[in-house]
Order: C-alpha cells, then sequence, then structure tokens
C-alpha cells in the first residue's frame, strides 16, 4: 500500500465525529497500545489508521505532517493532532476524566508516573524498531536479542522491585492506572516478541496474566488490530 491514508481501518461510526488513532499492529516491533488502550478503557469510538513500520510507511510526506519525528502513536482529534502516547494519555484524560488514569494518592500518582517513564524512556527507546534493525545490521542478529534482552530485563529488575510495595491486582493497587497501559504493552512485548525468560520477575508475570484477562487489554493486542497479519 502506497498511502497509510488509504488504509483506514476499524471502527467508525458513521456521521458522528470520530478520534482518530494512527498505530501499527506491531507485530515486528513494540505495541504501544497505550494510546488506543485508553480509548477502548472509554468505550470511545475512534477510526484506527494502519501504519505499516516494516514498510517505512512512518517517514511518508503524509504521515511525517502529522509526526515529524515519524513515530507511532499519533491522535487526530477534529483539527487538532497530538503525538506521543504519554501526550495522547494526558490529553484523554483530561478530555475525559472518567474513569481517571491515576490515583488520587500522591505517592501512588508518583509511582505511576516513574514505572510510565522506566517503560517508555529507559526500556522501549532501546528496542525499538531503528534501534534493533541498526544492532542488527553491525552486529548481526544474536548481537540484537542479547542487547534488547539486556535493557528490557535491567528496566524489569527496577520494576519489579518498585512496584512489589504497591502492587495490588495490578501494577498500583486493584484498579488499572497510567503505570499498567505502559507495563502491557512492553510484558506483551518481553514475553512475545523477544522471549524474554520471565521467571525472573514474577510479580511482573503475574501482572501480565492479569492484564491478558481483561477485555479492553485483549481488545489492544497487536494480533487483534485490523492490519495484524493473519498469520
Ligand atoms: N515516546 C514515543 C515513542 C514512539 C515510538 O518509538 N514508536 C515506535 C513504535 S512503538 C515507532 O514508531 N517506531 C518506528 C521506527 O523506529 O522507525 C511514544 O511513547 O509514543
Amino acid at each position: 500500500m502506497e498511502n497509510f491514508l488509504l488504509l483506514i481501518l476499524g471502527r467508525r461510526l458513521a456521521g458522528k465525529p470520530v478520534t482518530r488513532v494512527y498505530g501499527s499492529h506491531g507485530r515486528t516491533k513494540r505495541h504501544y497500545f497505550a494510546d488506543y488502550k485508553k480509548a477502548e478503557v472509554l468505550g470511545l469510538e475512534y477510526e484506527y489508521k494502519a501504519v505499516n513500520l516494516v514498510k517505512g510507511e512512518q517517514f511518508s510526506p503524509d504521515f511525517l505532517k502529522i509526526n515529524p519525528i515519524g513515530y507511532v502513536p499519533a491522535l487526530v482529534d477534529g483539527d487538532f493532532v497530538v503525538s506521543d502516547s504519554f501526550a495522547i494519555l494526558m490529553y484523554l484524560e483530561e478530555k475525559y476524566p472518567q474513569p481517571p488514569l491515576l490515583p488520587s494518592d500522591l505517592k501512588r500518582k508518583a509511582i505511576n508516573y516513574q514505572a510510565a517513564n522506566i517503560v517508555s524512556s529507559s526500556i522501549q527507546p532501546l528496542q525499538n524498531l531503528a534501534v534493533v534493525k541498526y544492532i542488527e545490521e553491525k552486529a548481526g542478529a544474536d548481537e540484537r536479542d542479547i542487547w534488547a534482552k539486556t535493557h528490557i530485563g535491567k528496566g524489569f529488575a527496577a520494576l519489579e522491585k518498585l512496584l512489589k510495595d504497591y502492587a495490588g491486582k495490578y501494577a498500583t493497587g486493584d484498579e488499572v492506572f497510567l503505570a499498567d497501559l505502559y507495563l502491557a504493552p512492553q510484558l506483551y512485548a518481553a514475553v512475545n516478541r523477544f522471549n524474554l525468560d520471565m521467571t525472573q520477575f514474577p510479580l511482573l508475570l503475574r501482572l501480565h496474566e492479569a492484564y491478558s484477562k481483561l477485555p479492553a487489554f485483549q481488545n489492544a493486542a497487536p494480533e487483534k488490530q485490523p492490519d495484524a497479519p493473519s498469520s
């Protein structure tokens, strides 16, 4: 497909204004589904536009107009455009405050920010498509895998320690909050894409299992996206 704009997939409500989310099913790279996960939790109708990262559609002139850095996710709400999962989530949070994405307790809120940032700043960028592709080209597939597992493992070891005093059914209690939205796709990637040995991270493994039982998370899984390969 030449032009991602032609890939109008996902749900639409005829005649109703819709929020549009640009994303990727993420079969071969990180699964940042937090953006539309939030929409799934809220039950918002949105139109999903697939951007094929392996084919480089993120660098097409049309997509670069939406997000000049060439990353998904991006959100278009009417004539407003915003990119980066954190900015998208905070925008949706303020626009639709219920159910809240953060706990009211100050300290738990801070732990949510910390966990989300460990994923988005200290894990995900090190295993992003462009990075692992570069390492594979320079040093081969084995080095690529070692690199990815090392950096995911380092972040997971920190998260395992951080969350042990806060976790309930989910990362910071018995409700799904911001930290869970970041952890779920990172755990999914670690298990399904990088085959990380999760026995070292029993708390995170338990959270991964808990997320897999939630319908909103199931709907946001890469294989459920309209552009997921059938095999
Ligand atoms: N900080 C950004 C990171 C976005 C990002 O790295 N997106 C990846 C997919 S998960 C991407 O578009 N990669 C394309 C590439 O590496 O060329 C966010 O949280 O939205």
